[in-house]
């Protein structure tokens, strides 16, 4: 025998919600293993349990309809799939590939000696005009800025026009929810930002070495068509840069609210790795993702039927008491946060996590360097997106050493 599933009428994409998701995560997780939320007619998973084995199940919750709340069966996609995340096996497979050996820890290698030096610069000349302390705003000054500095040259783009990236990341990001207020308030630029971005993947745009460079050598070696490889250049500038900052802001804020963590760090430079995974799992920069239903699907006695979209709160998943004991809003670095969600998980998880990582131990490396203690020297402020838990401003008073 099968029932329905609970349901809940909640808007989880309102601003009320998207400014602190924490209450809804909880009274979902609590509804059960599947609640039907109404008004956006999707199924939702919020416990860690069932949010893992969707991602894990690529054959019945597939990414080729979407990963956003749009069904691609029946809605025409606002720009061209991307062969990474908006696609399964076979078609994944060749791109994923690709990239994953150009983003592989042996490949950073050669980027981590630099990025640490740029770190150790970016912060030196933050910290340059400060006395003993020194005040700013964490995610301008360092959340935004180490990324911007890194990133763009190791993919290869030219300096020119490199202020669309995160404007184009942050309109992205929000279509992957309902046409509300975000979205239309990004429309009136997004023709242009998309029009740059995609300029951006030719060869003839890209730097002779880099990322980008890295993609289209894998065109002519034939391991993709000259066809798929601005496409995956794509993906690098559409994943790569948002992401990276609105984690690296999660980490500062984390540390800026737990000293005593902070201290641990700075015992440890080791931690650092173990800290941004912690803070990923903690704030889950990526919020949401969609999959579609390919075949009626029973979970917990519930039936979804076939070709219905499903929202994975990977933020709730990586909260889930069931999954992390009963203080698992506490950001810890004590605890082993492998197996959070927050990068996904099986075949589409994130192919840049170990660049995100490597930037992170690069900024927090070097701050531990200078910074004895840091602590919020006002409100922080909340930037809403459909997908992305982000933060408009951290004020900070950093205490040097
Ligand atoms: C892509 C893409 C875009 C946004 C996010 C993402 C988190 C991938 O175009 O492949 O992964």
């Amino acid at each position: 025998m099968t029932s329905k599933p609970p349901v809940s009428d909640v808007d989880a994409f309102s601003d009320v919600i998207l400014a602190d998701p924490i209450p809804m995560h909880h009274a979902l997780r609590e509804a059960g293993p599947v609640v039907h939320l109404t008004r956006h007619d999707v199924f939702a998973f919020a416990r860690h349990e069932q949010v893992h084995a969707a991602l894990v199940d690529w054959q019945s919750f597939q990414s080729a309809a979407g990963v956003g709340m749009a069904n691609f069966r029946t809605e025409k996609p606002w720009r061209p799939p991307s062969l990474l995340l908006e696609a399964d096996p076979p078609r994944h497979d060749a791109p994923r590939r690709v990239l994953q050996k150009i983003l592989s820890p042996r490949a950073l290698r050669k980027l981590r000696e630099g990025w640490l030096a740029d770190a150790v610069a970016l912060v030196d000349q933050v910290l340059a005009d400060g006395g003993s302390e020194v005040e700013l705003d964490a995610v301008s000054a360092l959340a935004e800025a180490f990324p911007l500095r890194v990133f763009p040259d190791a993919v290869g783009l030219p300096e020119e026009g490199r202020e669309h990236l995160l404007p184009y990341g942050d309109h992205l990001f929000n279509t992957f929810g309902p046409q509300n207020d975000l979205v239309a308030k990004g429309q009136p630029r997004a023709a242009e930002l998309s029009a740059w971005t995609d300029a951006q993947c030719a060869r003839e745009v890209l730097a002779a070495e880099g990322f980008g460079a890295d993609i289209w050598a894998a065109a002519d070696r034939g391991d993709i068509t000259p066809e798929q490889a601005p496409l995956i250049v794509r993906s690098l500038l559409s994943a790569g840069v948002d992401t990276t900052v609105h984690g690296l802001s999660a980490v500062l804020h984390a540390f800026a609210t737990h000293p005593d963590q902070w201290e641990r760090l700075r015992g440890d430079n080791a931690l650092a790795r173990v800290a941004f995974d912690e803070a990923v799992r903690w704030e889950s920069p990526v919020q949401t993702f969609f999959r579609t239903t390919t075949r009626d699907i029973e979970i917990a006695g519930h039936v979804i039927p076939d070709g219905h979209k499903i929202l994975m709160f990977l933020g709730a998943a990586n909260r889930d008491p069931r999954r992390w004991g009963a203080d698992a809003d506490r950001f810890d670095l004590a605890r082993d946060p492998s197996g959070h969600v927050g990068f996904g998980m099986g075949l589409h998880q994130c192919v840049g996590q170990h660049v995100a990582r490597l930037e992170a131990e690069a900024l927090l490396t070097a701050l531990t360097r200078r910074v004895e203690r840091l602590e919020p020297a006002g409100p922080a402020r909340r930037h809403l997106n459909n997908t992305l838990r982000a933060w408009e401003s951290l004020p900070l008073r950093l205490h040097l050493s």
